[in-house]
C-alpha cells in the first residue's frame, strides 16, 4: 500500500472536509482585526485553495509586544527540546510520535499554558481564540477534548537561532504517517490538510521569513515523504525543492500568520543578528461538522 493509500486508509470512514488543492496561488491576505466590521471567512478560503494563507497583523497589540519583549530573556534555558534551528518549548503532539500521550503529551498542557501566561503574559488560547473568531465564518474556535478530559496544547514556542540553518522544508500532510496518535484528533477534525498558525513575537535582524514552494502534497513524490524522509532525506528534499519557484512571505512582530502548512511546502530561512527568531503556534482544521475550528500543537 502507498503512503497515500494508507492515509486515505486510515479515514475513509470519516467524512472529508477539505477539496484537493492542485496549486499555489501565492496569494496571502493581510487584514486587521482592530476594526469592527464583519470580515470574510478566511479559514473557507484557505480551505478550499483560494488563498494560501492570511496575516493578521499586529494580532498582538503593540502595549502586549513591548512587554513580552522585556520577558523573553527570561526563556533561556527553560523546558526546551534542542533542534536543528533552535529549541522548541512545549513537546509537540507530533514530536510525541508513537509514545504514550497520556504520559508523554498530556501532562505538559496546563505547564505549558502557565508558562506562557506567566513568563510571557500571553494567555494563548484567550488570545488566539479572540482573533480567529473574526475571519471564522461563524465558527466555534476551541481546543479538541482527549478522551480522558485533557485539552490538546494550543501552542508550542519555537526559538530560531541566529546562524543555524533555519527550520528545515516540510509540509504538513507528510505527519500524518505518525497515525497511533493522532486517532482520536481525527474523529473531530481532518488532520491531513491542517493549517499552519504562528504569532511572530520576536522578529529577528536579518532573514527568518517563512518561505512557501510552489508544490503541493498532491503533487509530492513519495519517497519524498514515506517513512521518515523528514529525518532521513533532510538533505534530498532541500535539492529537490530549490527546483520550484518560492516566495517569502514578511511579517512583522506581533503579527499572525494561518496558512495551508498541511498541503503546501515551506521551511524558515536562516536568520542572523543578534535576536533570536520566536514564535508561537500549532495547527488547526474545520471541524468534521463544519462548525468549528480546533486547534492544537
Ligand atoms: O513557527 C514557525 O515559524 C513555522 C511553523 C511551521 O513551519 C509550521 O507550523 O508548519
Amino acid at each position: 500500500m502507498t503512503l497515500k493509500e494508507i492515509v486515505m486508509f486510515g479515514w475513509k470512514k470519516k467524512q472529508q472536509v477539505s477539496p484537493e488543492r492542485d496549486a499555489v496561488t501565492w496569494k496571502f491576505s493581510e487584514i486587521e482585526v482592530t476594526q469592527d466590521k464583519d470580515l470574510p471567512d478566511f479559514l473557507s478560503l484557505i480551505n478550499q485553495a483560494k488563498i494560501d494563507g492570511v496575516i493578521i497583523k499586529n494580532a498582538l497589540p503593540k502595549l502586549q509586544l513591548d512587554k513580552i519583549n522585556d520577558k523573553i530573556d527570561a526563556l533561556k534555558n527553560i523546558m526546551v527540546e534542542a533542534t536543528d534551528f533552535g529549541c522548541v518549548v512545549g513537546r509537540t503532539l507530533d514530536g510525541c510520535a508513537r509514545t504514550d500521550l497520556e504520559s508523554a503529551y498530556f501532562p505538559e498542557t496546563d505547564r505549558i499554558s502557565n508558562f506562557f501566561n506567566q513568563v510571557l503574559g500571553i494567555k494563548v488560547e484567550k488570545l488566539f481564540e479572540s482573533v480567529v473568531t473574526k475571519i471564522s465564518g461563524d465558527r466555534k474556535v476551541t481546543q479538541p477534548v482527549y478522551s480522558n478530559g485533557d485539552k490538546y496544547k494550543a501552542a508550542t514556542l519555537r526559538i530560531s537561532k541566529p546562524g543555524r540553518e533555519g527550520m528545515q522544508s516540510h509540509i504538513g500532510n507528510e505527519f500524518i504517517t505518525y497515525l497511533p496518535q493522532l486517532e482520536h484528533i481525527a474523529g473531530v477534525v481532518d488532520p491531513k490538510d491542517r493549517f499552519s498558525f504562528f504569532f511572530l513575537l520576536q522578529k529577528p535582524e536579518i532573514g527568518g521569513e517563512l518561505v512557501v514552494f510552489d508544490l503541493v502534497w498532491k503533487n509530492t513524490p513519495e519517497h519524498l515523504v514515506a517513512d521518515m524522509a523528514v529525518v532521513k532525506k533532510k538533505l534530498e528534499r532541500e535539492e529537490y525543492l530549490n527546483n520550484f519557484k518560492s516566495m517569502n512571505v514578511n511579517m512583522d512582530a506581533g503579527d499572525l500568520l494561518i496558512f495551508d502548512g498541511g498541503r503546501i511546502w515551506h521551511r524558515v530561512r536562516p536568520s542572523e543578528g543578534d535576536m533570536d527568531r520566536i514564535t508561537l503556534g500549532g495547527y488547526g482544521g474545520i471541524s468534521r461538522d463544519g462548525k468549528g475550528f480546533n486547534y492544537w500543537s
